[in-house]
């Protein structure tokens, strides 16, 4: 039986952009879209205002979509599997369930409809501190809906259980026939300009492009030929798992490309001390980052606007990028920073052989071209892409053949490997849960205004000065028992950290919940969240954690 989520391997959007004009009913859960996908976020605000398109927001906060939603689902952090296997239930119950397409699409049917048989609203409600009128209600929007779309982000991804949590959603959309079809689907929102790119080329330890697994005897064969030497078959390490590596002396040397872990790895006095344990450290950044601060070597790479290439964008689109600055003296391109260093080790120029030679910038485009011409070889849903044909728009994947359009929608003549797999899953508590000493659950993410870590979006005049700066929202009721009143500084202590930084009372956080956005480095969120793990992502727990508040003025 292959799960769902086993298939959307990619962690792309099933459907596309365009189609949320036609949604019925949008579930965005754990997204601050309007925040972190401004143009998407208009979109869904579009479709409300203009089509009557219904909103249900799950979200720990009230973020500004909220205002455009019928519904909004205020849950505790890190209850979600419970929230969705509620929803699960009802529309189980109430008979919602699209018969036809669990009948010819989808299996294990029957061993999902009993796990969430016990997963009434009520007990939901005890969990997540959401009405059980309102899961009924939610749960009756999207089970009637004829075309239903679920868009997740970071709030459902950055737990322990993040993995059981896009299951949840996954048998939600399965249970109702929400695939394949126009205007639904499972969407996550992709964060990077290019990390679906990135995960496309198989930027991740148990993947060759095109998610074929390196301990897959026949894909590691066919790669092996067209690289002309022999590979791997063990998967490697998630960049997670390389922190307690090093903390262990397993990892000798490092070499860190467009990453600043520093300020954006969770727990990050223990990523720092990780990084320092390391003999040889490499940082390849485009400017001196925190994390450059600590390295052997400083690589300086070129912007998006100084090179050649593609993007990849959310809805699996291939989009070609095009040099328009010359980058600073120093600065070269990444792609030819690679090949210089493989050149100089024990590679030669035989196995890395783009026709332009490393340094020469005047042919980036050829070689960009041909690089991305080894990739439709490697790779049979980008077989039919070529520059030629990105020349004025971008093309979705997959996209077998030249004479092929492109998809917009996945799953429209099923599912790659036959049938898609209900996967029963059962909700636990995060890690770290509020105790006597550490009251308060804090949960982290972000602003409109700010890029994680900010070394891009600090040195904007324009949005420092939009930007408020670090804060913490806390709720009228915790702050009035605290004595603490708006704007004033606190003192916020985890097991593994303490920061200081102004309260934001505001009504739209539970009792009990607080929010820290974790761009500023003066104030850094990540030296208070938990590093625990997710056993099979290997996503840090990012969005959960206890935490104490003390006003500043008192104590040391
Ligand atoms: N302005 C801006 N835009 C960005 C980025 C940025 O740094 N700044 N980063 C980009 C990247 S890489 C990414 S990954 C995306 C991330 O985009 P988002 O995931 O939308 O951003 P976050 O603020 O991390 O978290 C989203 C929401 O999850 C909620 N949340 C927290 N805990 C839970 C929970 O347990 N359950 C549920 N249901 N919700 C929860 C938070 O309240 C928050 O509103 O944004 C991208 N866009
Ligand atoms: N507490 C908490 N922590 C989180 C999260 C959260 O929600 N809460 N979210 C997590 C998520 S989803 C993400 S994606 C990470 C982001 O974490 P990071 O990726 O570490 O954060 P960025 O600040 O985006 O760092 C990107 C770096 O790439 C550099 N750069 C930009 N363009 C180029 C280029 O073309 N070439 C090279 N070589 N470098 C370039 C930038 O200068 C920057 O230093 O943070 C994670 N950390
Ligand atoms: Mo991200």
């Amino acid at each position: 039986m292959t799960g769902l989520v086993t298939m959307l391997g990619s962690g792309a959007m099933s459907n596309d952009i365009e189609g949320i004009a036609d949604s019925d009913v949008m579930l965005v859960i754990g997204s601050n879209t309007t925040e972190t996908h401004p143009v998407i976020g208009l979109r869904m605000q579009q479709a409300a205002k203009e089509h009557g398109a219904r909103i249900i927001v799950a979200d720990p906060r009230r973020i500004k979509l909220v205002d455009n939603a019928c519904l909004w689902l205020n849950q505790k952090p890190g209850t979600d599997i419970a929230l969705v296997n509620a929803l699960c239930h009802v529309i189980v119950r109430d008979d919602l369930v699209d018969l036809d397409f669990i009948k010819e699409r989808t299996e294990n049917f029957e061993a999902f409809a009993a796990s969430v048989a016990e997963c009434t609203p009520e007990w939901a409600e005890k969990i997540t501190g959401v009405p059980a009128a309102d899961i009924e209600k939610a749960a009756n929007i999207y089970g009637t809906a004829d075309r239903a779309a679920i868009f997740y982000t970071m709030g459902i991804t950055k737990h322990t259980c993040g993995t059981d949590n896009v299951r949840a959603l996954a048998n939600l959309a399965l249970v109702t026939g929400n695939l394949g079809k126009r205007s639904a689907g499972l969407n996550p929102l992709r964060g990077q300009n290019n990390v679906q790119g990135a995960s496309d080329m198989g930027c991740l330890p148990i993947f060759f492009p095109g998610y074929q697994r390196v301990d897959d005897d026949a894909a590691r064969a066919r790669f092996e030929e067209l690289w002309g030497g022999p590979l791997p078959s063990k998967p490697g390490l998630t960049a997670t798992e390389m922190t307690q590596a090093m903390i262990e002396g397993r990892i000798e040397a490092l070499w860190i490309m467009g990453e600043n872990p520093v300020i954006s790895d969770p727990n990050s006095n223990h990523a720092r001390k990780a990084l320092e344990n390391v003999n040889f450290l490499v940082v390849q950044d485009i400017f001196l980052t925190e994390t450059a601060e600590l390295a052997d070597v400083v690589l300086p790479a070129a912007v998006f606007a100084e090179k050649e290439g593609t993007f990849t964008n959310t809805e699996r689109r291939v989009q070609r990028v095009r040099q328009a600055l010359q980058p600073p003296k120093g600065a070269l391109d990444d792609l030819t920073i690679i090949q210089l260093i493989s050149s100089r080790m024990d590679y030669g120029q035989e196995l890395i052989p783009y026709h332009s030679l490393p340094g020469r910038q005047r042919n980036l485009t050829a070689k960009a071209e041909e690089v991305f011409n080894e990739i439709s070889q490697a790779w049979p849903a980008l077989a039919g892409i070529n520059y030629r044909r990105l020349e004025n728009s971008g093309i979705q994947w997959p996209c077998p053949s030249a004479d092929h359009p492109g998809t917009s929608i996945l799953f429209e003549d099923g599912f790659p490997i036959g049938r898609a797999g209900f996967m029963p899953v059962s909700w636990k508590g995060s890690e770290e849960l509020p105790d006597a000493e550490y009251p308060f659950i804090l949960t982290t993410g972000r602003v409109l205004y700010q890029y994680h870590t900010g070394t891009m979006t600090r040195r904007s005049k324009v949005l420092e000065t939009a930007d408020q700066g670090p804060f913490i929202e806390i709720n009228p009721s915790d702050a009035e028992a605290l004595h603490i009143e708006d704007g004033v500084q606190v003192r916020v202590i985890s097991r593994r950290g303490k920061i200081m930084l102004p309260a934001r009372v505001t009504s739209g956080i539970s009792p009990g919940v607080t929010f820290i956005p974790f761009h500023y480095k003066e104030a850094a969120a990540n030296l208070l969240t938990n590093d625990a793990l997710d056993p099979i992502s290997k996503i840090p727990e990012a969005k959960v954690c206890a935490i104490r508040i003390e006003a500043a003025a008192t104590g040391s």
